[in-house]
This record gives C-alpha cells, structure tokens and sequence, in this order.
C-alpha cells in the first residue's frame, strides 16, 4: 500500500485538491499527504477540505507546512524531503508517490502506471510525457547534457525527464535517499537533481513509464521565472562533478505513444522576450568573466550587447562552455548567475532557430542524438 505526496506552494486550491481527491480514491492508496510551502490562502484553503475528503474517500489526508532541513533556499526540496521522511516516521507503507500539485491532466492512471511497475520489482518508477520541442530546455541543456559530460557510462544521460516531479519510491530506495546528507541538503529547485542521481549511484532499478495524455499545468509568464531554477539546476550538477557513478544499471523505458498535435505545435517558451535579454543589463564584470569561456563565446556574447546574437552557440561550443562552467561558474556570485543565464539562453536560442524550426520529429531527434554525441565524446575524451 502507498502515500500519495503533493508539495505545494501558492497553487490553486481547487487544481489541488481535485488531485487529492482523485488519489485518496485509488485502491493502492492509504494516505495521502499535501506538503505546503507556507501557512498562505491556499495552504489553509487544503486543510479547510481536508477532513471532507478523508471521511469520503476512508483514508488519511494529511496537510503539513515543510520543514526546515536543508542548507540552500528554502524551496521544493524541503517540500520533498519533508514528505519522505514523513513517509518513513509516521507510516508503515511500502510505497511513496510524488506529484506536482498543479497538473491539470492528472488521473487515477497515473497512479496505476506507477504501482504496475513497482509490482514488477523496480525499486523506482518515473513519470515521463511528450513535451514540445522547445519545452525542457533546462532538462537538455543542462541536465542531461551535464549527465553525458559528467557520467556517460552510466544510466543518467538516458533518464527521459530527470527533472520531473512525479516518481514512485520504494520503502528501501527512500531510506537511502533521505540518510544521503547530499540530498537533505538541496532544499531548492535541485532536488530533483539529487534524487535522480542518488537512485543511480545507489543502484536502484529504475523504470519510466509513459503517460500519452501529458501533463498539463500551469505556464510560467516569462522566461525570467526560470531563472532560478535553471541556476539551481545547474549547480546541483555542479556539486556533485567529483562523484562516481556504477557504470550500466537496470533502467527500462516504456515505448512511447503518438504525440498528440497540440504538443506538437506548441511553442515552448517567448522567444522575441528572450532575445532581448540577450542585450540587457551587462555589467563590466560580466564581461571579465567571459574570459574563462572559449574565444567564440566571448567574441559572440560581447557582440550581444548591441544586438542579439545566438548563432555561435552550437552544441560543439556549448559542450565547451558547459566544461568551462563546470570548472569556474559560482552560484553565489550574481554576476555568474546573469551570464550562466544568458548562455543558456543563447544555447536555446540557437538549437530553436537551427533545429525546432526544421519540424517536431526532427527537433526531438536531434535532441537524443546529441545526448549520445555527448556520451561518446565523453567516454573517448
Ligand atoms: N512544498 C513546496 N515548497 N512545494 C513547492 C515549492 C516549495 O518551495 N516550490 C514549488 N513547489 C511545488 C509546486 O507547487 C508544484 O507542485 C511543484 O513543486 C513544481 O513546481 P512548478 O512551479 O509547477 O514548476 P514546474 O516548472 O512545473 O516544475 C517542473 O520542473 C521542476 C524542475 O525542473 O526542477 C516539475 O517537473 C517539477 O517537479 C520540477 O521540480
Ligand atoms: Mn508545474
């Protein structure tokens, strides 16, 4: 039998609590729990209706505030966290679930695609979903392009959405990851990072299972809202670059199915607002630090402060940057923070204009074939 866990902060209570009800209603499940980010409108809105769907649905439904465990911002790993070690000290239960509270497509069949396979044995399942070709931009650019330079004789460069929040736990694996002081620590947008790579290096079996409809949620206004996640993203990697990771590892994707047209047609980020912030807000040490990167990026990003310039950023010189970043970026340090942005965008830019442009199918291609460049460029380094 399974929890349900829901981190949350600032949502809609509604969109929450319609995925409350729909997991306190499956079979599997025993306990559902809603982890809030702060005693906020929503946050009391989901305590008000817990108790109602309780009494219906005759299992716990429980709304805690997240603790304080880790040591960088206060963000969605706590909520996590907070939850796992919920799950290991107030239950008995053999399985946790975990759900972004905000999905608007989600169903029963989630929960049912999660607990087929964990019933096959695999100590881990995640979620995975068709996603347009100009979405997760952090996702491959940064993650699992870090994966292929940092570790490509193992499985990460291969986990389809490394950052997706919706994966199933088994009793044993969440041990492991919440006595792992590393992953009790990122508290931000990286633990999503640290989770993956932790049920890597500790050998789990890791199985993705594929849900066509997708997941709809809420949209992020501009591409400044990703800032910070992208940031925090990175340096998760980042952190862990010394690491060592088992080389194979069982890990099993289910076959996909069609794409369903409005995904494929769907453009994933502003891209005229992003252009613009190629230009805006240099600053002189910005333009300092550029020196620790390859001379076509420096000559490239300086050009960017008259106007905005993207086509040098190709996958041979972002590979490049990225080992640069790996060595110099300091996620303390605002200026490094702006232009590890800016280069990024610069990456997403290029790879929209040279490659999405050609058309779905190909974009997506092009995509997984880079992670394999990656992969074979890093083994024969
Ligand atoms: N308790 C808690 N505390 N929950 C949080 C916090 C926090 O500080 N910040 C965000 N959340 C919740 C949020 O309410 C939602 O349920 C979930 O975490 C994901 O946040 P959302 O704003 O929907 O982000 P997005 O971009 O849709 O998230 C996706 O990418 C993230 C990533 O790339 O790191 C999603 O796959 C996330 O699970 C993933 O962490
Ligand atoms: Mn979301």
């Amino acid at each position: 039998m399974s929890l349900v866990a829901f981190p949350f902060k600032d949502e809609d209570p509604e969109v929450l609590l319609k995925n409350v009800r729909i997991a306190a209603s499956h079979p599997r499940v025993r306990e559902v729990l809603c982890v809030g980010f702060a005693e906020d409108e929503c946050f009391k809105a989901v305590r008000r209706e817990a108790p109602a769907i309780q009494r219906k649905a005759g299992v716990r439904v429980v709304v805690l505030l997240q603790e304080r465990l880790g040591d960088r911002r206060p963000g969605k790993g706590d909520g996590m966290n907070t939850a796992l070690k919920y799950f290991l000290e107030e239950t008995d239960l053999e399985r946790i679930h975990f759900y972004d509270a905000d999905i608007l497509s989600f169903s029963e069949e989630w929960i049912t695609k999660a607990e087929e396979g964990a019933d096959q044995g695999y100590q881990v399942v995640r979620h995975y979903f068709p996603r347009a070709s100009t979405d997760a931009m952090i996702t491959w650019f940064i993650t699992r392009t870090g994966f292929a330079l940092l570790w490509p004789k193992s499985v990460l460069p291969w986990i389809e959405q490394p950052l997706g929040g919706e994966l199933l736990l088994t009793r044993s694996l969440a041990e492991r990851l919440l006595a792992d002081e590393r992953v009790r620590r990122q508290s931000d947008w990286g633990i999503d990072t640290l989770y993956t790579f932790a049920m890597v290096q500790h050998g789990a079996s890791i199985y993705e299972t594929y849900i066509g409809v997708g997941k709809l949620h809420k949209l992020y206004g501009k591409l400044t809202d990703l800032k910070t996640m992208l940031i925090e993203c990175f340096a998760a990697v980042q952190s862990l670059k010394e690491e060592q990771v088992p080389e194979g590892g069982a890990h099993r994707i289910e076959y996909p199915g069609p794409v369903p047209q409005e995904v494929r047609e769907k453009i994933g980020y502003d891209i005229e607002g992003s252009l613009a912030l190629l230009s805006e807000g240099w600053t002189p040490r910005q333009e300092e630090l550029l020196a620790c990167l390859p001379r076509k990026v420096w000559e490239g990003m300086l050009a960017c402060r008259s106007f905005p310039r993207f086509g040098f950023m190709d996958e041979e010189v972002w590979y490049l940057t990225y080992q640069a970043l790996l060595e110099h970026f300091s996620s303390q340090d605002e200026d490094w923070r702006e232009l590890l942005f800016r280069l990024w965008l610069a990456r997403t830019l290029q790879y929209t204009m040279s490659e999405a442009l050609r058309g779905y199918d190909h974009a997506l291609h092009y995509l997984h074939q880079m992670v394999g460049r990656y992969v074979r460029r890093a083994i024969t380094r």
